[in-house]
């Protein structure tokens, strides 16, 4: 983690706050201050008559206006400044961003996708963000900006990034129980570190056309949040040694044994909730996939052992 101010909009909420902390910190020092003056200075020892006073127009004025200015500037630094966050500079660099269930993926403008956002420093990124199943909330904690996820939308959300490093991405809003699995980082790079990435990462898409290949696909479309590929047990079945087994599943509310085939796998990607292997919950979201999608993570999943 780097410390201290490291995008625009880290500068933009760190100031409207100090400056909004600063008045508050003195107004209560002042009160205070009075409070406290009052007391001794009117005790009864030294003034057991109390004087009855009249209005003064003019002290009140004067505590009128002075709060009115402060509370303005107030307003108007706050609104100045949601005005910066909510508006995306033009030729901002666009990336996709799709929430799932329990995994980030981004898409750049070339193709190139991944699950760890990459970004040049000293440019502004512009996210448009997206859900494939429920609300979901994109958080950059060292930034401080957040925004939801909304399946049926796409929100927006930008940043420019000062300081080259690596910060934490969250999801903010509860999603389901593997919603901490959400985590992943914001790398930003410097330039022409980015350029050659991004550049390498274009061609690959180019090359390879249609698909990012199996092991990818596992990791972009989310599978690797429920399914492991090493035994161990997470909120679906392992997909070790998973191709040619006997499993009893639910199909229709009705428990059947079936054998895990290319076809049963097939089915599982496209339908899950069609025939699910029983003792696990029907959680799996529908997601699209092109055929070619289709063969390269049944292919990968073929060959657990
Ligand atoms: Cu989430």
């Amino acid at each position: 983690m780097v410390s201290g101010i490291t995008s625009e909009s880290g500068r933009i909420v760190e100031h409207v706050f100090l400056y909004v902390a600063a008045i508050s910190v003195a107004l209560l020092a002042l009160i205070t201050f009075l409070m406290i003056y009052f007391v001794i200075r009117y005790r009864r020892s030294r003034s057991p008559h109390p004087q009855d006073i009249q209005g003064n127009t003019g002290l009140e004025i004067v505590w009128t206006l002075i709060p009115t200015v402060l509370v303005m500037t107030m307003f108007y630094y706050g609104l100045t400044g949601f005005s910066t966050l909510r508006t995306p500079p033009e030729g901002a660099m666009k990336v996709k961003v799709i929430a799932r269930m329990w995994s980030w993926s981004f898409e750049y403008e070339n193709g190139a996708k991944g699950d760890i956002l990459r970004v040049p420093v000293d440019k502004a990124v512009l996210l448009l963000l997206t859900s494939q199943d429920v609300i979901h909330s994109f958080y950059i904690p060292a930034f401080k900006i957040k925004q939801d996820a909304v399946p049926g939308m796409e929100n927006r959300l930008w940043f420019k990034p000062t300081q080259a490093g690596a910060y934490d991405v969250l999801c903010a809003e509860y999603c389901g129980v593997q919603h901490s699995y959400m985590l992943t980082k914001v790398e930003v790079l410097p330039e022409e570190e980015f350029r050659k990435w991004y550049e390498a990462k274009g061609q690959e898409v180019k090359v390879a056309k249609v698909t990012a290949g199996g092991p990818q696909l596992f990791v972009e479309r989310g599978c690797k949040a429920c399914h492991s590929v090493d035994g161990s047990p997470l909120l679906g079945p392992t997909l070790k040694g998973i191709f040619r087994k006997n499993v009893v599943v639910i199909s229709s509310g009705k428990e059947q044994t079936v054998v895990t085939d290319e076809t049963y796998l097939r089915k599982s990607i496209l339908e899950p909730g069609a025939e699910i292997v029983k003792g696990y919950p029907s959680i799996m979201p529908v997601q699209p996939f092109a055929e070619e999608e289709i063969n390269e993570l049944v292919d990968y999943i073929k060959q657990l052992k």
